[in-house]
């Protein structure tokens, strides 16, 4: 195909199946559908928000006639797909085929993290794609795009490393290309809206494969990331404005002086983000006092010897107690946060889950407490640093990697991609023991909670907690 105009963009979330998540307007697309739209006309559509997530044979059959119906309602000369998560492998493949059958000259990119973890599953013969894009996607698109109307589709699927963005290239959101989405999505008003106020992670967890991409952290301007802000909030009003960063406020002087422009903001909505305790000192939580804030902790395990496994900390002791510390702080000021666990992580044994449950107790106090604990079991992404070193588990540990592709089959794959025995010690029936030992916590656990911790946990994480007399209490004053 040869144009002589610009080519035109669409950037499709393809959602995914059996597994219903927050449905709300996908922050890494966007940014880079806004990125695209200074230089082609953009278009973007969420196939999560305008389908849903189909749960069985017949509602797959369904979304695949739907995704047909969409992408025949568009014309565009480049289809940009988000494989951002494993989860829509099957619904990114679904709507290639789709688009490649109705327009064959098409350009097909597809992008995100498993692109970037896996990107010989979108080669081969039948491949309906044209350019795998690993890593950022922005300059590496924008240069596919420009190349498009002289060179056409290339013979075959190219595999593309993305170079990651510079901060004096960000741009900020284009919030025009979602505008009806939201307004139509959301009548009774926005629920929440993230947006990143920087790139990169320095850390290098096990579990996770942030640090295949650029790990060097690379944030907004403060000047851009607090207008950022104010932009969202004065348009939206939303319930909530989450920071998605992979890790926030990781540079002391950005944090502070980021932290004070938003306590002078005083955004009357709520604020969400995710960091590390070592992070945040007595200073900052004093700046977030005053603000409606819940802040989440990845603090993984209570177990030193599993926090060393994961990579999450050199020094696991001090890191548990530093998350004490800083919780500690965060109660007395009675901001509300997260502390995130994962259990049956590769290696995890009765004995680690032992540590792990006893350091909680250690911090249990009656009715004092703000920490919220929220956990689940590990899901094996690939990309991760597990899925490199897979035999080290299995032969130190017995681990057991059940379904090791995953994704590439139809089934419920968030079942599928919890098929992990962790170790020898944990087989059979004794995989759930770390299920039963917080059952026979959970009641500990919730009488810590302040009245306004409980409530917020009850509305935000535990649904089946609405049912105690303490949240009806809580909202009736
Ligand atoms: C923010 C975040 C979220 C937010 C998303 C908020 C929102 N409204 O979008 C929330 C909390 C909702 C979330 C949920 C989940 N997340 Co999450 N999340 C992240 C996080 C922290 C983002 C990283 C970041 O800083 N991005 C900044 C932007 C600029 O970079 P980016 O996201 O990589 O986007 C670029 C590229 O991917 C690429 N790209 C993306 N799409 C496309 C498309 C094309 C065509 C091209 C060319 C390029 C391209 O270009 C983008 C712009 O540069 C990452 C990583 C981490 N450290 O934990 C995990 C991460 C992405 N999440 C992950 C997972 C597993 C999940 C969940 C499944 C968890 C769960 N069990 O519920 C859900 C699924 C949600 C969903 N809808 O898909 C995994 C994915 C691993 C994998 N191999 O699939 C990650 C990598 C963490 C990990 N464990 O390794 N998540």
């Amino acid at each position: 195909m040869s144009i002589s105009r610009k080519p035109s963009i669409l950037v499709v979330y393809p959602s995914y199946f059996y597994y219903v998540d927050r449905d709300e307007i996908k922050s890494s697309q966007l940014l880079l559908a806004s990125y695209l739209s200074e230089y082609f006309p953009v278009e973007y559509a969420d196939f999560e928000l305008s389908i849903g997530h189909p749960s069985s044979a017949l509602q797959i059959r369904r979304y695949k006639r739907r995704v047909r119906q969409i992408l025949a309602e568009h014309r565009f000369d480049i289809l940009a797909i988000s494989c951002w998560t494993s989860l829509s492998f099957q619904a990114s493949l679904i709507t290639a085929e789709a688009a490649r059958e109705l327009y064959p000259d098409c350009l097909i990119v597809i992008g995100g993290y498993h692109s970037t973890a896996r990107p010989g599953d979108f080669c081969g013969e039948d491949s309906p794609f044209d350019y795998v894009i690993r890593g950022e996607g922005e300059t590496a698109l924008k240069a596919i795009a420009e190349g498009f109307p002289g060179s056409g589709r290339p013979a075959e699927t190219k595999i593309v490393e993305g170079v990651s963005l510079a901060p004096g290239d960000y741009v900020d959101v284009n919030w025009d290309l979602v505008d009806d989405i939201l307004r139509s999505e959301s009548p009774a008003g926005v629920r929440t809206l993230c947006i990143y106020l920087s790139r990169g992670c320095p850390f290098s967890c096990s579990f996770c494969m942030e640090s295949l991409k650029d790990q060097k952290w690379r944030p907004y301007p403060v000047d851009r990331a607090i207008d950022m802000v104010r932009q969202v909030i004065e348009r939206y009003h939303p319930r909530a404005v989450a920071f998605g960063d992979a890790s926030f406020g990781v540079q002391s002087r950005w944090r502070k002086e980021f932290l004070r422009r938003l306590a002078e903001l005083k955004p009357d909505c709520w604020l969400l983000m995710e960091t590390r305790p070592e992070l945040l000192d007595a200073e900052d939580i004093e700046l977030l006092a005053g603000l409606k804030t819940e802040i989440q902790f990845g603090v993984e395990s209570g177990s030193p010897e599993m926090l060393r496994l994961m990579n999450k900390t050199r020094q696991p002791e001090k890191f548990l107690a530093d998350f004490q510390l800083t919780s500690r702080i965060l109660s007395e000021h009675n901001i509300v946060h997260g502390g995130n666990l994962i259990f049956n992580h590769p290696g995890e044994t009765e004995r680690t889950l032992k540590e792990t449950f006893a350091y909680i107790e250690s911090g249990l106090t009656e009715r004092q407490s703000s920490l919220m604990w929220a956990y689940s079991a590990y899901a094996h992404y690939p990309g991760n640093a597990i899925d490199s070193n897979r035999a080290f588990y299995e032969e130190k540990f017995g681990t057991e990697f059940r379904k090791i592709e995953w994704w590439l089959e139809e089934d419920n794959p968030i079942k599928a991609s919890r098929q992990v025995i962790p170790s020898r010690d944990l087989r059979g029936e004794r995989t759930m023991l770390w299920w039963h030992m917080l059952k026979e916590r959970e009641g500990k656990i919730k009488n810590s909670l302040t009245p306004r911790a409980f409530f917020l946990a009850a509305e935000s994480y535990f649904p089946e907690w609405r049912e105690d007399p303490r949240y009806k209490e809580y909202e009736e004053n």
